[in-house]
């Protein structure tokens, strides 16, 4: 039996597999200031739910900035850190995840965003004077990517030869949209070079928004799952920002891009921090196959709902529970 030092650690799922799983060099790649982004972005949402955009307009500095904020919070003493938990969905968590028992080998600061002025979850680590750099790092980043995942859609759109061009992007731009933020800090786990396992650091699951643009440090650790269900590990690259395809994209498509299953892997060597945006539509926007996506006589493969009760019901489940099925026809 592995004896594991640190109690909670007990309480996380070992993954059985290789430590990081096979490197997969097959992540698709779209460049957005070549021609033909739009048709690359459709085929990897149908492929795999999931590519990586290069070229994107946002400077690097804004995600340098922000990481360096997040590695001074995470720092902080835990009893300081806990004072901006526990999270309700919104605050700091720390090794649970969500509200239904799920657990990893995480960190994080959870924050629901509203646009139209920008503002976010206050915490009780911001209203601190010296939180002023963490929190202008944190909007210039927030902007620069709700920027990023406009034009991303609008390009999606084109691609899916969809008008108007807004059809999608209009879904998460809008000042009743709902957009969610996550800083994770994954710590680094020594005592897992010693075992041929691996430690959950985010269990598998798919996002339930829109899309989800993710940016991370140089550590490994994040893995999608294939269409034949095996992990495949994405080799991290700083510079660049990860898109996943959610469930209410897949059904928008109805079915035509895939949501994609993901998880992290913690890392024995190295501390992994990841930030990701999620674009969620307004609470009262249905959530259906767009019309021009459906061939003659084509039926939903969903039962009909909006996004506040596809959230609803999400926020009940556990992290690695099929979402969509239960809404399949
Ligand atoms: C997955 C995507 C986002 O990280 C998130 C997560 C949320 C949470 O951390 O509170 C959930 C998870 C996510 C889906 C199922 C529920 C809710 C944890 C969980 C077990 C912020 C989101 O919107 O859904």
């Amino acid at each position: 039996m592995v004896v594991l030092a640190d109690e909670a650690l007990d309480r996380i799922p070992l993954i059985r597999s290789p430590k990081d799983g096979a490197n997969f060099s097959d992540i698709p790649v779209v460049d957005l200031s070549k021609p033909g982004s739009a048709e690359a972005l459709v085929g990897a949402c149908e492929e795999l739910g999931f590519f990586k955009v290069v070229n994107h307009g946002v400077p690097v500095e804004f995600a340098q900035r922000l990481e360096a904020e997040a590695i001074k919070f995470f720092a902080l003493p835990q009893q300081d850190k806990e004072k901006s938990g526990p999270p309700n969905p919104f605050g700091y968590g720390n090794k649970t995840i969500g509200l239904n028992g799920d657990v990893g080998w995480v960190e994080y600061l959870l924050f629901a965003i509203t646009s139209a002025p920008l503002s976010y979850t206050s915490m009780p680590f911001l209203e601190e004077p010296s939180a002023c750099s963490f929190r202008s790092a944190l909007k210039e980043y927030l902007l620069a990517v709700r920027k990023l995942a406009s034009d991303l859609l609008r390009l999606m759109a084109e691609g899916l030869k969809i008008e108007p061009r807004d059809s999608l992007s209009r879904l998460v731009m809008g000042e009743q949209s709902d957009e969610i933020f996550r800083l994770n800090h994954y710590p680094k786990c020594p005592m897992l070079e010693k075992l041929n396992c691996s430690l959950t650091g985010f269990g598998e699951h798919t996002d339930p928004q829109i899309i989800s643009v993710l940016r991370s440090n140089t550590s490994t650790g994040l893995q999608i799952s294939l269409k034949d269900g095996s992990w495949v590990a994405v080799p991290p690259d700083q510079e660049s920002f990860f898109i996943n395809v959610g469930d209410s994209l897949q059904v928008l498509t109805n079915g035509r891009f895939r949501s994609v299953r993901h998880r992290v892997l913690a890392n024995g060597l190295k501390s992994r921090v990841s930030m990701i945006s999620f674009f969620g539509p307004p609470p009262a926007e249905r959530i259906a196959p767009l019309p021009q996506l459906m061939g003659e006589g084509e039926q939903s493969k969903y039962r009909e709902f909006t996004w506040g009760e596809y959230k609803k019901a999400s926020y009940k489940s556990r992290l690695s529970d099929d979402r969509l099925g239960r809404f399949e026809k």
